[in-house]
């Protein structure tokens, strides 16, 4: 197998770029990617795509998957070059160990709002939203039909950045992802990529109430920051989203609601704005750091699922 070459993770890159590069990595790897065009479009008609990875070894069980979502944020760009570089990992990888892929598919939307994504390199680059609402934005990471949509850590104000939208799932960004998720066979495990503040989140984002798989929870988080540890020195905190703040409406407590899979939320680099930039936007020098720092915890993450 062939990974792609390091230009495309020396910046950011704009939409068709991502879309072509995934197209590459598919072209050039045919047993192992396969692209998947659309599942689903945004308010704007964009096909939003998905990227499966898996090797063609047949197993006796149905193999676990693991589901990764990117740029659901549309100004938290490290999150999409993160999930690209999770996949070029895979796939290089997979020539000298194969046992993940063996094992495992892994399922990727690498652009959950690729109007939003479109639209900070146009127009506003810190756009967090979808592109509803008559153009004001819907909040998709507030949006989601997790059964406590609109019960707090959301906004009825079309003009914030937590607006939740007129129903649950009214948008089609998050109606495309809650039914790609809810039909893959056999998720154990998702992570909903973010920035910033290099954090853990498992769940719930809802309520101070602990999951019925706190303990299993915690210790994945945990482990999933001494992974990072170890290999980059950073320092992300391993904790319930709830005591971030509450929120409502997420992917990820949709997930655990109606798979009950290992559910994360990643926030990445920075720790913090900083004194004059913002941390979302975040220097292209960082994004290879960033991305062998969650490979390492991602590994760690699905080798620990499997074995449970
Ligand atoms: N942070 C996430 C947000 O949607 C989060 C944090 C993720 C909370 C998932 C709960 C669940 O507010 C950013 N930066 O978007
Ligand atoms: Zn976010």
């Amino acid at each position: 197998p062939e990974a792609a070459t390091a230009p495309f993770f020396s910046d950011y890159q704009p939409y068709d770029t991502i879309v072509a590069w995934y197209q590459d990595l598919a072209n050039a790897n045919p047993t192992l990617v396969t692209f998947v065009p659309s599942i689903g479009q945004t308010v704007n008609g964009v096909d939003i795509f998905a990227i499966r990875i898996t090797s063609p070894k047949a197993s006796s069980t149905p193999k676990k998957q693991f589901f990764f979502q990117g740029l659901i944020h549309a100004r938290e760009w490290v999150s999409g070059t993160t999930v690209a570089y999770l996949a070029n990992q895979l796939v290089a990888d997979y020539s000298k160990d194969a046992t993940l892929l063996n094992a495992a598919e892994f399922v990727f939307i690498p652009v959950v709002n690729p109007d939003g994504y479109k639209y900070t390199w146009t127009d506003e680059r810190l756009w967090r939203k979808n592109l509803g609402a008559n153009g004001q934005g819907v909040d998709l990471n507030r949006n989601y039909d997790d059964g406590h949509w609109n019960q707090g850590g959301s906004s009825d104000d079309p003009s914030d950045e937590t607006y939740h939208g007129d129903s649950a799932a009214s948008e089609p960004e998050t109606q495309a992802v809650q039914n790609y998720f809810l039909a893959q066979t056999n998720v154990v495990g998702g992570i909903d990529f973010h920035s910033y503040s290099q954090l853990v989140l498992r769940p719930y984002g809802y309520t101070s109430a602990s999951s019925p798989d706190e303990t299993l929870n915690k210790k994945l988080g945990d482990g999933m920051a001494a992974a990072i540890k170890k290999n980059s020195k950073q320092v992300y905190s391993s904790i319930k989203s709830y005591d971030l703040y509450v929120t409502t409406g997420t992917s990820t407590d949709f997930w655990y609601k109606n798979r009950r899979i290992y559910s994360f939320a990643i926030e990445l680099r920075p720790t913090d704005g900083g004194s004059s930039g913002d941390g979302f936007v975040l220097d292209p020098s960082q994004i290879i750091p960033t991305g062998q720092e969650i490979y390492a915890a991602v590994t760690y993450w699905a080798k620990a699922a499997l074995a449970s």
